[in-house]
């Protein structure tokens, strides 16, 4: 396993010098910010990105995430002129030496909250997801951290009808389409791609989403045999619905070699399937943090993990969900089981 840290960049309050002085970190995940979803990433750029990384003693074998445009996920307009520039952004990425690339196939909208600085009874606060409020939410009027900016209202209300039109099975028909196409150059470049379920793991504003299930997910990897064609397993994800067993998930999947990256963090569900993201640790939420990292080092899971989002602490403020503290304290916390575990193995 090899502890990572997500980074957004020359930006990010985060430093590089802060990150560095995580005990157990081995690198940055990151992406080239400055370029619209589904153009060609400058080869500077990303090389510049990796020597600014590598001065600080950090590896950058991890990009999260080379966005997928929404041309190619409702299969139309320029589909296939994105998909030979997300080609060539694996080639250049592995040039760079970046060895697996996150990515998702959710419509329009990434990870969806109903808030993000809910404050928690111990006086930190976090993101939650309430369905009631989010029932009440119109995505045309609003937008989270996650989401591509670059849309006007109308253009999102374009969006979300046009993925009513296609459905789940349309959406699934591009999505193997864009696999057939871009696995190949993947494993020619011996780069792992990396899909990140959606977040929830449920159809939100009336359009479809498809990595959400267990069942779902053996669909997507039965799309190409290669285990250059895998997964982010994100238990902060996939962890959040109670029909998902998640370390069952790392025990399958990691069994099969495709986890190539896995996002670890702990998530609260309540009693109506809303939740609210939590601390790392076990007791703190729904999810064993414990049995998770030990399925995944039974499995001899060699690939790269993150703290997922951490509350906010300690007066901290920034980017929801990505502030240095909790995170630190998830990697610390993880790293210490990882440690107790491989110990105990080996006595
Ligand atoms: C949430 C993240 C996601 C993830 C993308 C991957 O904080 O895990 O935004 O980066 O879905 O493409």
């Amino acid at each position: 396993m090899k502890m990572t840290f997500r980074w957004y960049g020359a930006d990010d309050p985060v430093t590089l010098d802060k990150i560095r002085q995580i005990p157990g970190m081995t690198g940055v995940v990151t992406a080239v910010y400055s370029v619209p979803a589904g153009e060609v990433w400058p080869q500077e750029a990303i090389d510049e990105m990796k020597k600014e990384v590598n001065a600080k003693g950090l590896e950058m074998e991890v990009i999260e995430s080379v966005p997928v445009h929404e041309d190619i996920k409702l299969g139309r307009g320029n589909c296939e002129q994105y998909i030979e520039n997300y080609k060539e952004n694996i080639r250049r990425l592995a040039k760079a030496g970046v060895k697996c690339i996150c990515y998702n196939f959710m419509p329009v909208f990434d990870w969806t909250r109903s808030r993000l600085d809910q404050p928690l009874p111990d006086g930190s606060n976090a993101l939650v997801y309430y369905k009631e409020d989010v029932d009440k939410m119109d995505p045309t009027k609003m937008s989270l951290p996650g989401w591509d900016a670059s849309y006007t209202p109308d253009e999102i209300g374009g969006l979300v009808e046009s993925y009513k039109e296609i459905g789940e099975e349309g959406l699934w028909k591009n999505l193997e389409h864009f696999i057939k196409e871009i696995i190949p150059v993947a494993a020619e470049c011996d780069v792992n791609m990396a899909i990140h379920p959606d977040d929830p793991p449920w159809p939100i504003f009336g359009i479809p989403r498809i990595i959400t299930t267990e069942e779902n997910i053996d669909r997507f990897l039965a799309l190409y045999d290669d285990v250059h064609h895998g997964l982010t397993l994100c238990s902060g994800s996939l962890g959040c619905a109670k029909f998902n067993d998640y370390t069952a998930m790392v025990k399958k999947y990691g069994a099969m070699g495709r986890i190539h990256f896995a996002h670890v963090r702990n998530i609260k569900i309540l009693d109506d399937g809303s939740f609210e993201e939590s601390a790392h640790l076990s007791d703190c939420g729904s999810l064993d943090v414990y049995e998770i990292l030990k399925a995944y080092y039974d499995t001899g899971f060699k690939g790269y993990l993150r703290p997922d989002h951490g509350r906010m602490i300690w007066g901290e403020t920034g980017k929801p969900g990505y502030g240095l503290f909790d995170r630190a304290l998830g990697a610390t916390y993880m790293n210490g089981i990882w440690e107790a575990i491989s110990k105990a193995d080996k006595k």
